[in-house]
């Protein structure tokens, strides 16, 4: 049974207590019949499920009665379902950051696809990373320059979440109107604009939909642009801002699910004529396993309640989330297989697939190096 005392921290309203029992309930109900032996059908199919079952209403604001996203629900729901389901947290977090530009920069026109992704119709995507450039952002390569009334983008993106099978992609590309992160903007494309190919789909060790993408001579209009044209970084940035403390949520779901395992197996398994329990050698790890949980939390809906309480900028806070839940998830991962001996790197087991599913967490959204630099920069800065 997963500790759930968090949720009387004064972090939390009562809305979200309320979405953290109803989704609970829902994902009991709903999770464990999805087939995953395709990757994007499975992944098609849970946004779907999402986008039915009403969560994908977080992932971005209603473009009738636009609000600001909620950070404190979308961590409750990446944790909630990553504790039970590592792909459908995927799919919803998927919804919600390759939106994310439109979410806070985008203009009413783009604001209707979100019409679509909320209901689970459209699958959408986030395409920065490029072959040569993955945390510095500011050198990236591909190019958009002005031709009219239009764009023509050129270059390449990689390692792009739901390449191939999202219909919206959010693309930044270089402008030019200053060097390095000055000359950067962030434009929206449908996939089947001409000119977009995946030309490569890229396998990892926990399965999801990943591509390599080719922009050669695509021409979009002007009005495909999010926000302002150089301002580009800046919106990555701040969308970042948002999703990186969520990318920690999901590192806490997989790391409460890594302690339930645990509990459940030291309580069960017998040795020395006594259950593991009572080795003061496994309390010695469940002590460090709850303590990294609760420390994670912590940190995770400091940054989210400083968001939703009108903070500009939470570029610490969150990487500060970010950093800390991801590096102690893969801690408390490694000692459920640990305590769960052999079982734990048996093929199916739950610790098996957590060990496989947290690594990605500490590169993807700005690697544990990165969230360093932005925690540094920013203790300096201010202190
Ligand atoms: N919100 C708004 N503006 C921001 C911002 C934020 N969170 N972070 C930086 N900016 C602004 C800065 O204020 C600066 O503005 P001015 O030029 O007006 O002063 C500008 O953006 C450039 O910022 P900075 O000098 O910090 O840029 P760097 O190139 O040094 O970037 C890091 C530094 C490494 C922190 C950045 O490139 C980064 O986060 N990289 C990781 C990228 C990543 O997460 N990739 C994964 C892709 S998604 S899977």
């Amino acid at each position: 049974m997963t500790d759930r005392s968090f949720l009387e921290w004064p972090f939390f309203e009562d809305r979200h207590r309320e979405l953290a029992t109803a989704l609970e309930t829902w994902c009991v109900e709903n999770l464990g019949t999805v087939d995953h032996s395709d990757t994007d059908a499975a992944t098609v199919a849970l946004v779907r499920m999402l986008g039915e079952g009403g969560w994908l209403r977080y992932s971005g604001p209603d473009p009738e009665a636009p609000a600001p996203l909620d950070v404190r629900s979308l961590c409750l729901i990446r944790e909630t379902l990553a504790r039970h389901d590592g792909l459908a947290d995927f799919a919803f977090a998927m919804q919600g950051l390759g939106m994310g530009a439109v979410s806070l920069s985008g203009s009413s026109g783009q604001r209707e696809w979100l019409a679509r992704t909320r209901k689970g119709a459209a699958l959408s995507a986030f395409a920065l990373s490029e072959p040569a450039s993955g945390s510095d952002v500011a050198s990236l390569a591909t190019t958009a320059v002005r031709d009219g009334s239009h764009y023509v983008l050129n270059g390449e993106k990689t390692w792009i979440s739901n390449g191939g099978i999202a219909d919206v992609y959010t693309v930044f590309a270089r402008t030019g109107e200053a060097e390095g992160a000055r000359g950067l903007t962030a434009f929206l494309v449908p996939a089947d604009t001409p000119g977009l190919e995946i030309t490569e789909r890229l396998e990892v060790m926990a399965p999801h939909p990943l591509a390599r993408l080719t922009f050669r001579d695509l021409r979009i209009g002007a009005d495909a642009v999010i926000g302002t044209p150089g301002e580009g970084f800046k919106v990555a940035m701040s969308v970042l801002d948002v999703f990186r403390s969520t990318v920690a949520a999901a590192a806490l779901g997989f790391a409460r699910a890594a302690l339930d395992a645990s509990l459940e197996r030291v309580r069960a398994r017998q040795l020395f004529g006594a259950p593991l329990s009572e080795l003061q050698m496994v309390q010695g790890h469940i002590a460090d396993m709850a303590l990294d949980v609760d420390a994670s939390a912590l940190l995770i809906y400091r940054a989210a309640w400083t968001k939703d309480t009108g903070a500009a900028r939470v570029s610490r806070e969150a990487a500060m989330a970010k950093l800390f839940a991801t590096d102690q998830a893969q801690r408390v991962i490694d000692k459920a297989v640990q305590l769960h001996g052999g079982d734990g790197v048996r093929v199916g087991s739950v610790p098996e697939r957590l060990y496989r599913e947290i690594r990605a967490l500490r590169i993807y959204e700005g690697a544990s190096d990165v969230q360093k630099v932005v925690i540094a920069r920013a203790t300096l800065k201010n202190t």
